[in-house]
């Protein structure tokens, strides 16, 4: 009996293995490696460069809390730019909360045919005449534009590769030239446990341009070690405005509340 299985690898000695039913895909673009499966746990999955980026099943907990966190803070936001995200699943979760612009500026147009084909519920988001797809590099387009967004939202891969520059201080400086007043900016930072570097890379360089950084936790089953962390920055203070919060499948209020209350050893990496 053969059985077949797509496995990422977090260390030399450790990886999460997931048991595939066929391997839907498999390309090599300009910038990286994608490739599809159909799982048995978590429906399909799409991964690049032999990372996992969202799977049918859970990628709801990944854009709810890289979206709904960031909303309520300030000033009700109207306008968002989101940087990589091709898959449409921030775009959509956008959509939901009734932004009235949101610009996806995602580097590879074959993550956005891909999820076209294989997410077409998330993906629908690009039809949406209030998102405007571009397919770009997301540092020249911060470079040639002069617009302004109440929410940057950073999608990105992990810091290495293309994604690499997407953690560094001169795209923050970049980022923060491009918030409103009292804008919000998100990246994803990484698994606090086995990418450390990862989120003290995104603080350090955050601080360093922003007056506020806060960071935040969520679980995410198929994502290194479960603990996932986001990063947040502003110019302006950063509270949570007083208004009725609606919920998702995982973001509610308490959830809000709670997930900037961190473990000891991820407080030491900010
Ligand atoms: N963005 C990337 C999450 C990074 C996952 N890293 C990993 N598995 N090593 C998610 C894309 C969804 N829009």
């Amino acid at each position: 009996l053969i059985e077949n299985w797509f496995s990422e690898r977090y260390s030399e000695n450790l990886q999460l293995s997931f048991r595939v039913k066929d391997q839907l895909l498999s390309i090599k673009t300009d910038y990286q490696r994608i490739d599809l499966f159909e799982t048995y746990d978590f429906g399909k999955l799409l991964s690049i460069d032999g990372t996992v980026q969202l799977t049918e099943k859970d990628e709801y907990i990944y854009h709810e809390m890289i979206t709904m966190v960031p909303f309520y803070f300030n000033k009700r936001p109207k306008s968002a730019l989101i940087i990589g995200g091709g898959d449409g699943g921030a775009a959509k979760r956008l959509v939901d909360l009734n932004f009235e612009r949101i610009v996806n500026v995602e580097i590879d147009r074959n993550v956005v045919d891909v999820s076209k084909k294989y997410f077409p519920e998330i993906a629908k988001s690009f039809d949406n005449n209030r998102v405007e797809l571009i397919i770009g590099d997301g540092i020249k387009y911060m470079k040639n534009s002069n617009e302004k967004f109440d929410r940057i939202i950073i999608d990105s891969t992990d810091p290495v590769g293309p994604a690499e520059g997407l953690f560094s201080k001169d795209f923050y400086k970049n980022v923060s030239d491009h918030l409103s007043d009292g804008g919000i900016v998100v990246t994803q930072s990484g698994s606090p446990y086995y990418q450390p570097e990862a989120l003290s890379m995104a603080n350090k360089g955050m601080k360093s341009i922003f007056n506020n950084v806060l960071t935040y936790i969520a679980f995410i089953p198929t994502y290194p070690s479960g603990l996932w962390s986001f990063t947040m920055g502003s110019n302006k203070d950063m509270s949570i405005r007083d208004e009725k919060k609606s919920f998702g499948k995982y973001f509610n209020e308490d959830v809000l509340n709670g997930c900037f209350k961190l473990p000891e050893f991820v407080k030491k990496l900010i």
